[in-house]
């Protein structure tokens, strides 16, 4: 598969795995496992042709890692990300580091002065181990503002820290009071 066709069909996986399962009716158990046969199947009706080695090899090669497979690789699921609200990934509560960043841009910043940061969409606020991924991060909807969380001070008032399998920190939201946002 060329980088293209890769990218493509992550994103068409991010689609059904994260957010639109219905798209193709696909099915997705409560923790969020999708039957590989199906998937395939349900795809191809839709004109998306894919492979179970074309499959793979988007999950062993992808960027972020942001797809796994059950032992026996008869399921696969998204490792974090979901707006889907329902999807349980048993992820389990772990001390965080003591500083995490948060990638973001301008104009979101006068909402996150006011009210922290917000899981807006999705399952959980998204957090960063290093500068260099926040950046990243906050590329994606523009110039990049990196704001500095001080994870290990919520961490002991008691906030819950989760990292996913492919190395993104999650927590429900941080106050303003955690935030600083210039260095
Ligand atoms: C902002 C990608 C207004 C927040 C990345 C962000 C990540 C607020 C946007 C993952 C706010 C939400 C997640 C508030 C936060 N008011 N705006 N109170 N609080 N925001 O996409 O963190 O490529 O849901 O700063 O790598 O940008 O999809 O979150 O800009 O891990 O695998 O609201 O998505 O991964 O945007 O990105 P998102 P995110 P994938």
């Amino acid at each position: 598969m060329n980088e293209k066709d890769k990218r493509k069909l992550s994103k068409f996986l991010s689609l059904l795995l994260r957010h639109q399962p219905e798209t193709i009716s696909l099915t997705l158990d409560e923790k969020g496992w999708a039957d590989v046969d199906e998937l395939i199947e349900k795809s191809k009706r839709k004109r998306k042709h894919f492979s179970i080695q074309e499959l793979e090899e988007v999950v062993v090669t992808n960027d972020k890692q942001r797809f796994s497979f059950n032992e026996d690789k008869t399921k696969i699921r998204a490792n974090q990300g979901h707006s889907l609200k329902t999807i349980d990934l048993e992820l389990e509560a772990v001390q965080p580091p003591e500083v995490l960043y948060h990638g973001t841009v301008d104009k979101f910043l006068g909402a996150i002065q006011e009210k922290g940061l917000q899981k807006m969409n999705r399952q959980h606020v998204h957090l960063s181990q290093d500068i260099e991924t926040a950046t990243k991060v906050g590329s994606r909807r523009g110039k990049p503002i990196i704001l500095t969380i001080n994870s290990g001070e919520m961490f002991r008032k008691g906030y819950e820290f989760y990292k996913s399998k492919n190395g993104v920190w999650l927590t429900e939201r941080v106050p303003v009071t955690f935030i600083k946002f210039k260095e």
